[in-house]
Parts: structure tokens; sequence; C-alpha cells
């Protein structure tokens, strides 16, 4: 059965100009124990002493997952781990030819003793151990199951299969990690599978369905360069395709959002389950069939991650659609009026990058001469937010930026400095989204004006 090791806190916090704070750390801590991942890599306490902090703070935080402290092989490193309280030690010493000769300057054998060594090291104070070969996959393969027999010898009981440059297909992960499992000692086998080419999570699934145990995520895929497989999708690939039911799929959607935004990375729209359009549909041919059956272009329901369909509506609309969005606001209209009000719909999606609910409804008050008197759902906003004098203004807009309902930031002179276009379903949506702008650190009031109609220029 699948295992899921998350390490958004070590490598997810490698990603490119992204650190945690001690609290962001210990909140992603919490959700990651609530989806109910087997083990959470909780940072190198090497790094630096903050590092250490965190991984010591989480471990004694008493979470179901088993608290993983990552090393270099040194005797300091694997002292710290211990003492931060870390119930494994992950120690990485590279194997692969290039990576001994031009990074460790180390023969294969002087490689093979330091690994012993250090493994034996750590068990003797009584960690577990995990050992990762980085640079796995470009490995020899017969040096790396010595390596690997080695660390097992010496009190390992996991291995983590690293492709550290994401060069896996899944056909050759297959085939690696049956020969692997065929050769090594009684173990666990983890992998750590990179998104260099975008075949990190399909790699992940032909290793498992070739006798690994453990996939390595991290929260919205994070990690050096390109990173490794979003929690969120392994999950929910392997629940609706491989049968794997045991995760707690409902903080997902929170997980990632609260990623996004003390990260400052941004979810693509594109992206995958979490992602903005994940149930989107627009062409009238694809809502047509949503409306009359959602499975007709939905490969499963929104609602497995607390999530709503949403459909467009632009020039590519049919009537189905339109009509649908009317009866919502329950506005009756005869078909000949529809057919009118959908004309006009493609003509001004023709110029406009986007309609609003309020541009439809105004559209259904001009063809059918009755006014409508509705408050379309989907609410605009300009939030003003004036910034301590000792903050930069620019980190709180950086801060502003991860919220996913915040559309547009501008810098401002006057007696604000920053104003912030944001989207709201509802006023309770609104009004909590304006506490937690109050939230972001330098942020000393704000002043919030609700749009009540939008013109777009030429
Ligand atoms: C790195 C190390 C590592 C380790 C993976 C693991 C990799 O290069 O930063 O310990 O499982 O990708 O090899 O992240
Ligand atoms: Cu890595």
């Amino acid at each position: 059965m699948l295992e899921i090791l998350d390490t958004t806190l070590r490598e997810g916090e490698q990603t490119p100009y992204v650190n945690f704070t001690l609290d962001e750390k210990i909140e992603i801590a919490r959700l990651l124990d609530q989806v109910g991942v087997e083990m959470i890599e909780a940072g190198d306490p090497s790094v630096s002493p903050n590092v250490a902090k965190a991984v010591q703070r989480i471990a004694a935080l008493g979470l179901k997952a088993e608290i993983v402290a990552h090393s270099i092989a040194s005797r300091s490193g694997i002292d710290k781990a211990k003492s931060c309280g870390a119930d494994r030690v992950a120690i990485f010493y590279a194997t692969s030819k290039i990576h001994l000769d031009a990074k460790l300057h180390k023969t294969q054998d002087q490689a093979l003793d330091i690994i012993r060594e250090h493994i034996a090291y750590a068990r003797s104070l009584g960690l577990k151990v995990r050992y990762t070969p980085e640079d796995a996959t470009r490995t020899e393969f017969e040096f790396l199951v010595t390596v690997c027999n080695a660390a097992i010898e010496a009190g390992a009981d996991r291995i983590s299969f690293a492709d550290t440059l994401g060069i896996m297909q899944p056909h050759t992960m297959a085939e690696r990690v049956s020969a692997l499992r065929a050769r090594l000692l009684p173990c666990q086998i983890d992998l750590h599978c990179h998104d260099d080419y975008g075949l990190a999570l399909a790699n992940g699934m032909a290793g498992v369905r070739s006798g690994a145990n453990c996939i390595h995520t991290t929260v919205n895929g994070l990690g050096e360069r390109t990173g490794i497989p979003d929690l969120a999708e392994t999950i929910v690939a392997f629940h609706n395709l491989e049968g794997v039911q045991k995760y707690n799929l409902a903080p997902l959607m929170e997980l990632s959002s609260y990623l996004e935004r003390v990260s400052g990375f941004l979810l693509a729209a594109n992206k995958p389950i979490t992602g903005q359009n994940a149930f989107t549909h627009k062409s009238g041919v694809h809502t047509n069939g949503i409306l009359k059956d959602p499975r007709t272009y939905e490969p499963f329901d929104p609602s497995l991650l607390g999530r709503e369909r949403k459909i467009v509506i632009d020039k590519y609309t049919g009537k189905s659609a339109v009509a649908a969005r009317l009866d919502e606001y329950g506005i009756e209209v005869s078909a000949a009026e529809l057919e009118v009000i959908v004309m006009r719909i493609k003509s001004v999606g023709d110029e406009r990058k986007q309609l609003f609910d309020s541009d439809i409804l105004q559209i259904a008050e001009q063809v059918t001469g009755r006014e409508i008197d509705i408050i379309p759902h989907g609410l605009q906003a300009m939030v003003m937010l004036e910034v301590e004098s000792h903050v930069y203004t620019s980190s709180v807009v950086r801060r502003l930026r991860g919220f996913t309902s915040v559309k547009n930031v501008y810098e401002i002179t006057g007696d604000f400095d920053v104003s912030a276009f944001v989207d709201a379903e509802n006023m309770m949506a609104l009004n909590n989204l304006i506490e937690e702008i109050r939230t972001v650190p330098g942020v000393k009031r704000t002043e919030t004006r609700m749009v009540l109609k939008k013109y777009n220029g030429k």
C-alpha cells in the first residue's frame, strides 16, 4: 500500500526564493498530519538554527506522522537530527560517478565507507535511518545495489531511489525499481522524483506499481528547479485511479492556498486538481454536456475536493449555459429573448477577455426591457492599504499577490500605499478576505470600496 512522505518543509523550502517562518512551518505540518501522510520531512537541522528549531518544534507536536530530519553524511548533522527529537534521519550521499568525481572527490570505496559509518552512527543514537543515494538514477547499477545493501546492513530500513535530475520515464522507472527490488535486502523503497520533464508523478506511480513503497511529495509541487510531485495530485490520482483511499482529502485545497500565500508561488490556472481552471468549462459543446450530465467532461466530481464546477460565459457559450446562468438568478426569458441574449453575449465576448455576471444581467435587462433588480454573485472590491513606515511596500505586495482572490495590485501615491482589486463569491467571503489581508505583516489599516458597475476601456 502506498505511503507518502511530504517534504514541503525541506525540499519545498529549497524552492528558489521560498522561506517559511517557524509558525508557517508548524501550520503546514499540522495540515499535513490532518491529510494523513505517513512521514513529514521537516528540514535539515544543519542548514540554520531556525531550521533546527522548526524540526524540534514539529517533532514535539505529537503528530501521527513520523518526523524525518534530512542530513548530509556528517556526525554533527546526525547529532543535530537526534537532538531535535526527529524519529528518523534521512542521510544522503551521492553515488553517481559525476557527483563522486566532480563534487565529492571520493572513490566508490571511500563513499561506501563513509555511508556505512554514518548510518551505523545514526543507529547507535537510536535513530531510524533512511539512506538516499543522491543521483541514484545516474548511478552505475551494480554500484547502486552494493551501496544500498551496505546501507541496509549498516541499519537503514529505507532506501530513497532519488531521481535527482528527473531523467526517468515511467517504463525506465518500472524496470529499475523491479531490478532493485530483486537485488536489495529487505527494505522499504522511497521514490524521490524530480519533475524536470514533467514526468515526476507518472514515474512515481510506475515505480509504486513495480514494488516501491513510498512517494515523496511537496504541496504545490515546490522544490529545487521544477520541483517534485504535488501532494494533492498524488493523493487524488492514487485515490481515483489506483483505489488508495486512506488519505483525508478535505484539507488539500486549504493547504494548497496556504502554501501559495506563504511561498508567494502562485499556481498556474491550468494546474491539475488545485488550479483555478481544473473544473471550469468553456466551449458550448462542453458546457452543454456538463449541464446535461457533468460526467461528460469531468474526470471526477469537484466536490471530492470541496470545489465547485464553473462555467465560463463568453463568445464560446451556447444557449444552455446562458439559460442555466439566468435560471440561477431566477430570471425567466422566452426562447426568442434567449437567442438575442446569446448573440449579444457573443458580440461583447469578441471584444473582451472576461464577462461578469453583471454584464450578463445587463444584457438580459436590455433585451427583455424589464428591470432586473438583482445583485450578481461574485463581488469585486478595491481594498486600499496603508503600510507601516518601517516595512517595504513590495513585501506587502508580494504577500497580497499570494491570495487567489486578489486580481491586481497597484502601488499608489496619496493617503494609501497600495490598492488591490479583489474578487469574492459573496459578502461573507469578502469580509473574510479583508480580515486576512489585515493579518499581512506591515498592513496598518485598510479601506474597502465595493465595485457597483464596471466599464472597460478600448
Ligand atoms: C538534493 C537531495 C535530494 C534528496 C532526496 C532524498 C535529491 O539533491 O537536494 O533524500 O530522498 O533530490 O536527491 O532532494
Ligand atoms: Cu530532491
